[in-house]
């Protein structure tokens, strides 16, 4: 049987959900991200209306009141934004099992086992759209096609409040028109190298002969122009969203020296933070767990205004919770870190307009890019380094 992918995508999703708590934002310009006032944030999103004047994701606060001073502009407010997300979800599993969230707003749904029940696609995305708007009053667009790719490609022409079906064999003919920036993967970069090979078109990348292709870009090619040919056999993988992370380990014997039991700590933080950032993922609460010496075992956990993956934050939440675990004068057998009240990283260090944030996670990235190359242990960052390169632990624990 043929494949069906549905794609979906909320539409200006942080601002749709504002206009939703408050009506009276509908049909305005609205901005979120910060308020008029803040001069250092960036736009999280712009309803269509403020879209009109230029305003987008990403762009300067400043920018944006320059371009639409009649504009609305709000802070915005994460956690209503993941209960819509939630609501979203539930609809999605009265349609299918086998979901992959890529985002809070966005996801890939495998549709292929419900055509029967549903009716076939219209059906299906009937179904959703309606759904949706009744249990929370969001827009969103529907795409379904026999893959991911095309079904993304969809979505987006689709927007808003759209619904695009391709049948199996019309992929090429769906992508031919569209410009080449438009295709998965091709960034600006190469959206540059394929204009100077002429290329403006997916149609113009899926008939390019090969040679011309690999001369450009090696081995690459192949699957360049696979795609432009809207191919791809990537399946919808469903994430399962782990509650909570931690990474924990008990000491050859046990130890009274808070130093070396910080060194440790500071280690199996930076490993934990490490995991966090694999999964895109970002932890409000963190838990420091102890166990004496006796056995007796103690947590301390703090609450973060905002959730964060970067160690200085979390390492910086350890560093008030210490205290409390020494005011007991006990040999210390186990130490661990457990991150939890996770949710997706959905840019909110920019929302929140952090320049000191901003500065450590592109630091920490390059730092994440490098230990996926070379190994975790190439590069180590704060008190943990005092360990040496190579740290042995007695028992390694990974939690989830
Ligand atoms: P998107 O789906 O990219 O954008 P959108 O839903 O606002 O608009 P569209 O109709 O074009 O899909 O992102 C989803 C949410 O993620 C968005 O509402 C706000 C947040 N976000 C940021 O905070 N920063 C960003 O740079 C982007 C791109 C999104
Ligand atoms: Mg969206």
């Amino acid at each position: 049987m043929d494949r069906r992918i549905l794609h979906i995508d909320m539409d200006a999703f942080f601002a749709s959900v504002e206009q939703v708590l408050n009506p009276a934002l509908r049909g305005k310009p609205l901005i979120v991200g910060g308020s008029k006032e803040d001069t250092r944030g960036v736009v999280a999103t712009a309803s269509y209306e403020a879209r009109r004047y230029g305003v987008h994701s990403a762009m300067p606060l400043a920018q944006a009141k320059k371009l639409c001073p009649d504009g609305i502009f709000v802070r915005g407010n994460f956690e209503r934004y993941q209960e819509a997300s939630d609501k979203v979800r539930d609809v999605l599993e009265t349609v299918s099992p086998i979901i992959e969230f890529t985002s809070i707003d966005e996801a890939y749904v495998d549709v292929t086992g419900s055509q029967r029940l549903f009716g076939g696609d219209d059906a299906i995305a009937q179904h959703i759209k309606s759904e949706i708007r009744h249990k929370t009053g969001l827009p969103c667009t529907i795409a379904i096609t026999p893959n991911k790719l095309v079904s993304k490609v969809a979505s987006a022409e689709g927007k808003p409040d759209g619904y695009v079906c391709v049948r199996a064999g019309e992929e090429r003919d769906f992508l031919r028109d569209l410009g080449i920036g438009k295709l998965p993967g091709v960034g600006p970069r190469m959206e540059e190298s394929l204009m100077a090979l002429g290329i403006t078109t997916i149609g113009d990348l899926a008939a390019m002969p090969i040679g011309v292709l690999l001369a450009r870009f090696g081995p690459m090619a192949y699957a360049l122009q696979r795609r432009a040919q809207g191919l791809s056999t990537a399946e919808v993988t469903p994430a399962t969203i782990p509650k909570s992370m931690g990474r924990e380990t008990t000491f050859e014997r046990d130890l009274t020296d808070w130093a070396r039991i910080e060194q440790i700590l500071a280690y199996l933080m930076e490993r934990v933070a490490f995991a966090l950032r694999e999964h895109r993922m970002e932890a409000r609460c963190v838990t420091l767990k102890v166990r004496y010496a006796d056995f007796s075992t103690h947590t301390f956990a703090k609450t973060l205004n905002q959730p964060t993956a970067l160690d200085y934050e979390i390492a910086a939440a350890l560093r008030e919770l210490v205290p409390k675990a020494r005011v007991r004068p006990a040999p210390v057998r186990l130490i661990g870190v457990t991150l939890s009240a996770l949710n997706f990283d959905q840019h909110q260090l920019h929302l929140f307009g952090k320049v000191e944030a901003d500065k450590w996670e592109r630091a920490l990235e390059s730092v994440d890019a490098l230990r996926e190359r070379l190994g975790f242990e190439y590069l180590r960052c704060g008190k943990s380094m005092g360990l040496g390169r190579d740290v042995h632990l007695a028992t390694p624990s990974l939690s989830r």
